[in-house]
């Protein structure tokens, strides 16, 4: 049972209350129901006992009435699971207390006192990982959004803001190590085995940013000097054996530190910034206020273990949380509505850094990619909703892709309209106008609209309005003019029936046909629902090259002719155009194929156009390795079904495997040739090495598609001189699709190989999971019994069943098997992790969008999950709004 929904059972005055009826619908929380909390907290102290199954928390609240608020004598805490064991009004115990469900009202007579409740917590039994919890023998917290309550009883919501002051004593043995947030202020030993140590974090917060850890860690301890001359320690803390792979970590937040100096004038404030590594993490890290937790996936790496996108991963999410002490900790939201304020502008931030630290056409490429692979598809469906949405029930639901992802996409559409330099005096004036406060998104907007000097009145329906816009284009051409016909259609949302048009802003160009060439880039946004732009001085139709770099998370509708596709795939100066094209030119000719529209001529033709642009891509040398490489990966079957109304998932993937088989055979030349320049190429880590080794795994990719006995071949080769990961596991992958001996040789291998190291044999897992292999399925129910998997951590169960959830031909099996898998997991891993449990639920709630055989399955397995007698909030709210 959800404890949230624990009716409550005893009261102040410890008389059985009556238990009310367990809510069937967990309450919906609303967006225009917001109002200020009646009381401040200026100053917490907690004192933490701290034990792996028992911890003692006493929490020392000084509150006062908040003079902006309607005055209310009840101070409303919230808690999860807690009962108090002592309630202390001005340190003299009280019954002037009740529960209401799981929170604590206690009623004080006058304009500010002293609360101080203590409560005990078993850090061993919370299996869900929010609050106090036990991993691998240390103890972290983690309370974004909610987990706070589950420590001590607290206004647990982001506008309430405390300064810190924390005490903790454990077993010296346990717990050698003991961190909160801010500075260390004094520290000792106790005679019986213990010791303790006090933080203070001086910076006002939120209690979601709170933090603490007390375990057996090491330190990779280094500094930092801020611009203006400020000495920060930085440390990032680990398991004793894990710390020689945490060079690229540290070194990924000193580039942090200095970039947002540079770039976002950003210093850091304080004398301390740590970083703690947990292999037991529901999400990938958290910016809790100097005391960062993260996911040890997103800290450990070097060249044996990790992947060269294991590095970029990790300096993203380095970087994303660093970034965060500004947009989020030092300005915060006001409440869980406005979540994309510090989430969506911090993914942007990360995004620009990562372009500055790398290639910036390939990191926009690869960030396209995810925005349309994971947010086209839920701004589609029944989950679909707001970057800045108006409701919801369990607010763990809402770290999504939208939220994130286009929430970073609308605010780079500001950045586009106005430039950098604007953008830049925007940010400082939303910086310095909203330091210290919990600040909306209306905030941000205003802040942008004074400090960059922009009308954003009806830009503000991207904030308000779900679903991704449609752009229809055509280009016309008469005598001189070249006439650009636009129109919008915004689709209509769970809750949203009509929509407004949005200002799109749409970079493009005019390329001249015969000298490849274009006068400049041009910037138009379309406001209406239909407008027209005409350019003068073209004697010829030109060809048109629009949204380039992504300028607009749209989508654009044209049937462009395969002439201008292909002459803008080998011609267009702008990378991402280049890549948008080809990605074009293959998608529609997969539609034609997947809908049985082509005979076999046509077929044949179109393949060959492919072919010759993949032909030119291979032989182009102006391109670096890195670009080709991203330009060879083809459109995902996710993609594809996003791009049809209805989708056969069993006909996208043989459409897909076929074209990807005949390009293998048609330029099995080129990619032999290709591995071949690329294997010569010595490992390091600069950006010519990673290019090779990215072009190395697609060239076999495409051969053990097309001659799967030369793939296999050369991918064992690859498999077993590799002297890097991300070789052995490129290889690794494309073997885990074929048959044979190899397969089971290689597999093996690796699993002896890393056997022990947690992160490698999550590899090990995925990529089965993930595989090609016609009995994927099968593989994927043996290895949920192999002793190395278990349901109790986060990064093991999606190793294996999200690989799987994503993996379109397993998943989506004809025979509904894949669906009901993901329904037995949902359910088996919902009382132990309602949050991971729920990250499940929207790959069936697609259904709609699929073909009515597998359509009726996956609601079969929807219904299923929804009839079950006990499911948390955070599952039953995505099955019931996947199923309405
Ligand atoms: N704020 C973090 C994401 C995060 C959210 C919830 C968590 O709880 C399970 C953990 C992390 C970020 O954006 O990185
Ligand atoms: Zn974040």
């Amino acid at each position: 049972m959800d404890i949230a929904r624990t009716p409550s059972t005893i009261d102040g005055n410890n008389q059985l209350a009556d238990a009310p009826p367990e809510p069937k619908d967990p309450p919906v929380i609303r967006r225009e129901d917001y109002k200020p909390f009646p009381w401040l907290v200026p100053q917490v102290e907690l004192s933490f006992d701290l034990g792996i199954s028992k911890t003692t928390v006493q929490a020392k609240l000084s509150v006062e009435r908040n003079p902006a608020a309607n005055a209310d004598p009840v101070i409303h805490l919230n808690g999860d699971g807690l009962q108090p064991l002592t309630v202390l009004i001005d340190g003299e115990p009280t019954d002037s207390w009740h529960m209401e469900d799981a929170d604590l009202l206690l009623s004080l007579p006058g304009e500010s006192h002293e609360v101080t409740i203590t409560t005990e917590i078993d850090p061993s039994a919370n299996t869900q990982l929010m609050g106090l919890y036990a991993s691998d023998g240390m103890l972290c917290t983690q309370c974004e959004a909610e987990g706070f309550r589950r420590i001590t009883f607290f206004p647990d919501r982001p506008d309430v803001l405390s300064t810190y002051r924390v005490h903790m004593t454990g077993d010296a043995e346990a717990f050698p190590v003991l961190l909160c947030n801010g500075n260390l202020e004094a520290s000792g030993a106790n005679d019986d085995g213990t010791h303790w140590a006090e933080w203070h974090d001086p910076w006002p917060k939120p209690s979601y940013l709170f933090a603490l850890v007390a375990g057996q860690l090491v330190a990779n301890t280094d500094s930092f000097t801020t611009m203006n001359g400020r000495k920060v320690t930085l440390n990032i803390y680990v398991r004793d054996g894990d710390l020689p792979r945490t060079g690229h970590a540290m070194e990924s937040l000193k580039k942090s530190m200095r970039w947002d100096e540079k770039v976002f004038g950003r210093e850091y404030d304080l004398d301390l910034f740590n970083i703690v590594a947990v292999s037991d993490f529901n999400m990938g890290a958290m910016e809790n206020k100097g005391l960062n937790v993260f996911n040890t996936k997103y800290v450990l790496a070097d060249e044996d273990t990790a992947t060269d996108s294991d590095f970029d991963g990790i300096e993203g999410v380095i970087a994303h949380e660093y970034f965060h002490n500004w947009s989020g900790n030092r300005v915060t939201c006001r409440d869980w509505f406005q979540l994309s304020l510090k989430e969506g502008f911090t993914v942007l931030r990360d995004q620009l850094f990562s372009q500055d630290m790398g290639s910036e056409p390939v990191k926009r490429i690869e960030d396209v990619r995810v925005l349309r692979g994971a947010q086209f598809p839920e701004d589609s469906g029944p989950l679909a909703h707001p970057i800045r949405p108006d409701s919801y029930r369990e607010i763990s639901n809402f770290y999504t892709a939208t939220v994130y992802n286009k929430g970073a996409e609308v605010i780079r559409m500001m950045r586009t309209m106005v430039g950098e330099e604007r953008f830049r005096a925007a940010t400082d004036l939303y910086f310095d106008t909203h330091d210290g406060e919990a600040a909306t998104c209306e905030d941000f907007i205003r802040a942008m609209e004074q400090g960059a000097g922009i009308d954003l009145g009806q830009f503000r329906l991207w904030y308000s309005q779900a679903g991704t816009p449609k752009v229809t284009v055509r280009l016309e051409h008469d005598g001189e003019t070249a006439t650009l016909h636009l129109s919008q259609e915004v689709p209509a949302t769970p809750g949203q029936p009509e929509k407004q048009p949005m200002p799109i802003p749409l970079k493009l160009a005019l390329f001249d046909r015969e000298t490849g060439k274009h006068h400049g880039e041009q910037l138009v946004t379309l406001t209406k629902a239909q407008d027209n732009f005409s350019f003068a001085g073209f004697a010829q139709p030109p060809v048109l090259s629009i949204n380039r770099g992504f300028s607009a998370p749209v989508t654009i509708q044209r049937d462009t002719p395969v002439e201008d596709l292909v002459f803008l795939a080998a011609k267009d100066d702008d990378p991402f155009a280049r890549y948008e094209a080809l990605q074009d030119l293959i998608v529609s000719h997969l539609k034609q194929a997947v809908d049985g529209a082509l005979d076999l001529a046509a077929m044949q033709s179109a393949r060959e156009a492919i072919a010759r642009a993949l032909g030119a891509v291979l032989a182009d040398d102006t391109l670096d390795d890195l670009m080709r490489g991203e330009l060879l990966v083809l459109p995902s079957e996710t993609y594809l079904a996003e791009t049809m109304l209805i989708a056969d998932p069993g006909r996208i993937h043989e459409e897909r495997q076929a074209m990807r088989a005949a390009l293998g055979t048609m330029l099995e030349a080129e990619f032999v040739a290709l591995h071949q320049r690329a294997s010569a190429v010595p490992f390091s880590l600069d950006a010519e090495a990673r290019g090779a080794r990215k072009v190395k795994t697609q060239a076999l990719i495409y051969l053990a598609a097309g001659n799967p006995e030369l793939g296999k071949q050369m991918a064992w080769a690859q498999y077993q001189g590799a002297d890097n990961m991300t070789d052995r596991q490129g290889a690794l992958m494309v073997l885990t699709g074929l048959t044979g001996i190899e397969r089971t040789d290689a597999l093996m291998d690796f699993y002896n190989r890393y056997q022990g190291n947690a992160l490698v044999v999550d590899k090990w897992f995925a990529l089965q999971a993930s595989s090609m292999h016609p009995a994927c399925m099968a593989h994927v129910e043996s290895l949920a019994k192999h002793p190395d998997f278990t349901l109790k951590n986060p990064n093991r169960v999606r190793s294996l069943y999200m690989a799987f959830a994503y993996n379109p031909h397993a998943f989506h099996a004809a025979s509904g098997e894949g669906y009901k898998l993901i329904a037995d997991v949902i359910l088996a891993l919902d009382p132990i992790n309602p949050q991971t449990a729920a990250r499940f639920v929207p790959q069936l709630g697609r259904w709609r969008r699929i073909e009515p055989g597998r359509s009726a399955l996956m609601k079969e397995q929807l219904e299923r999950i929804a009839s079950a007698p006990e499911l948390s909030r955070d599952t039953y709210e995505q099955v019931s709004r996947s199923l309405g």
